[in-house]
């Protein structure tokens, strides 16, 4: 019987919703501690109201649970950092310093960090941005998670610390509604779509970036988290590619199938974090170290969306 205990730190966010229960499938349901700033959006598990920026009280929860693996999710994005990067710097820094910390002080035998392609900025080449490059983000939230790699990097080679990490594109999911980011706006398009609204963009329709389905972004976490440490050449962080599309792209894709959908384009502040950004990734490592590969294309995500999230939206309607 596998005998490890999660512990999950934002659980209540875009991919802590989705994580929750594919954790749960694999651990056993008893094996898995959700724990956020707020009560249990989904009351379906174990659930501890946390402040990670509290070490005393993160490492509470630890030994209270018996926990030997953190799933540390929690940050400030990159278009919500921005109204207040100080606070933004500290909590991403703080949270991340205090699970380290515990790792090393508990002996925790993993961890898992997601970093992002807000790590590169300008100097990166933007097509096929390689996984070792010029790091020079234009944002709080990228700033963050290149100390971050680093700092995940130090605590490896220094206290032998087992954490591992991916540079997660946009990732497009119907569990949640995701809060702070720049590549929000595609999941937004699609509950306006599925609710028979027009959708004003805030990104021009050309800003072409990396994104994922939840599906392929959930596996790649558990392949990496499941993969043998020796054969993890990376310990930053890896850089993780799933598709490529603009905007206008995704209007297109989702007019097909929602003949009657809307979208103009009013290009925000975020419009100037998205041209920071790399248009595509190169994952070479993640393929060959643990034998990552996406699966999902942009029209087998706008079916799956339509279809989860009218789902969604009929379910309430009845309630
Ligand atoms: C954001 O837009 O800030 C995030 C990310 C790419 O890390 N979705």
């Amino acid at each position: 019987m596998n005998k490890d205990k999660i512990l999950i730190i934002g659980a209540n966010g875009q991919i802590g919703t989705a994580l929750l229960p594919k954790l749960q499938k694999i651990y056993g349901e008893g094996q898995v501690i959700a724990s956020d700033l707020q009560p249990a959006i989904h009351p379906t598990a174990v659930f501890e109201i946390l402040d990670a920026k509290q070490s005393d009280t993160l490492q509470k929860v630890i030994k209270k649970h018996g926990i030997t693996q953190i799933y540390h999710l929690a940050a400030v994005l990159s278009a919500k950092g921005e109204s207040n990067p100080l606070s933004s710097w500290n909590i991403n820094m703080q949270t991340l310093l205090n699970v380290l910390e515990a790792a090393k002080e508990l002996h925790l035998k993993k961890v898992f960090v997601p970093s992002s392609i807000a790590v590169f900025g300008k100097s990166a080449p933007r097509r096929f941005t390689p996984q070792n490059t010029y790091l020079d983000p234009a944002t709080v939230y990228g700033m963050s998670k290149v100390a971050a790699e680093n700092w995940c990097q130090y605590y490896h080679s220094r206290y032998q610390v087992d954490v591992r990490s991916l540079r997660y594109p946009g990732v497009i999911s119907y569990q949640s509604i995701p809060g702070g980011g720049t590549t929000d706006y595609a999941v937004e398009m699609y509950h306006k779509a599925v609710a028979g609204q027009n959708y004003d963009c805030y990104l021009q329709e050309d800003a072409r970036l990396p994104m994922m389905y939840i599906e392929d972004a959930l596996r790649a976490t558990t392949e990496l988290m499941e993969a043998p440490a020796g054969q993890l050449s990376v310990r930053t962080s890896y850089n993780l590619t799933g598709i490529s599309f603009t905007p206008a792209e995704l209007f297109k894709n989702i007019q097909e199938q929602v003949p009657a959908f809307d979208c103009t384009f009013t290009p925000d502040f975020r419009q100037s974090i998205a041209e920071s950004w790399p248009e595509s990734i190169d994952d070479t490592l993640a393929r060959k170290d643990w034998n990552w590969k996406p699966d999902f294309d942009l029209a087998q995500i706008t079916t799956e969306m339509i279809a989860h999230l009218t789902r969604q939206y009929i379910s309430h309607a009845n309630h």
